[in-house]
């Protein structure tokens, strides 16, 4: 199904809102933080040999493009969510950046199925523009969730903007439901609506 109003491109647009960080990837660890039990760190290779999904989803950007039929391979965040024993009472993931970018998710969609952290993409490793080593990856979400170089994944349960939030981008965020901006409720009319409080 194709998303409401946006325009297939044939390839990404590379975004860095706050410069592209340099990743000593010895040095680098993803650590899973908040509302756990088990704060947990891995390295990359133990990601690597974590790989447990392999799909082909598309990638919407909010402001407009989409590009079809991305291979992804990443690690279940649910997965990892089991291993540090995330408490019920995290609503929010926070997903945080080596070059200090965050976007906010609901738990509930960083826990659902295909939600991952994506480790390579159409075949290969993630390369440093695409976020190398790894990006949080939630088809239904729009790309600015996905963020890239990520470093932590914090579990909370208040609420928080990341970058993009802080500038009126909405909450969640889902694709199908054209949740762009905060106070956007999903319509399904195909023009979507500001509700004014
Ligand atoms: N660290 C970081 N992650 C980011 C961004 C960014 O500027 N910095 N831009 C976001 C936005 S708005 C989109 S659409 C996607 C774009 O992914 P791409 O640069 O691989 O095309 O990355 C997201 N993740
Ligand atoms: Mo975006």
């Amino acid at each position: 199904m194709d998303a409401p109003n946006q325009r297939y491109v044939s390839r990404f647009i590379y975004y860095a809102a706050l410069g592209i960080p340099r990743i000593d990837i010895e040095r680098w660890r993803l650590s899973i933080v908040g509302e756990v039990e088990r704060p947990l760190e891995f390295t990359y290779s133990e990601l690597i040999s974590m790989i447990n999904v392999k799909y082909v989803r598309d990638f919407h950007c909010v402001t407009g493009w989409s590009v079809r039929d991305v291979e992804w391979e990443g690690v279940r965040i649910r997965d990892i969510a089991s291993m540090v024993g995330v408490r019920n009472d995290a609503k929010w993931v926070i997903f945080r950046s080596a070059d200090g970018y965050e976007s906010v998710v609901p738990a509930e969609d960083a826990l659902s199925e295909d939600a991952i952290v994506a480790l390579r993409m159409n075949g290969k490793p993630l390369d440093l523009k695409s976020g190398y080593p790894a990006r949080p990856f939630i088809p239904h979400l729009y790309g600015w969730k996905s963020a890239k170089w990520l470093t932590t994944i914090e579990f909370t349960k208040q609420y928080r903007d990341g970058y993009w939030e802080a500038m009126g981008y909405h909450e969640r965020g889902n694709v199908h439901l054209e949740e762009r901006f905060k106070g956007m409720e999903g319509t399904h009319t195909g023009k979507t609506r500001r509700v004014i409080a």
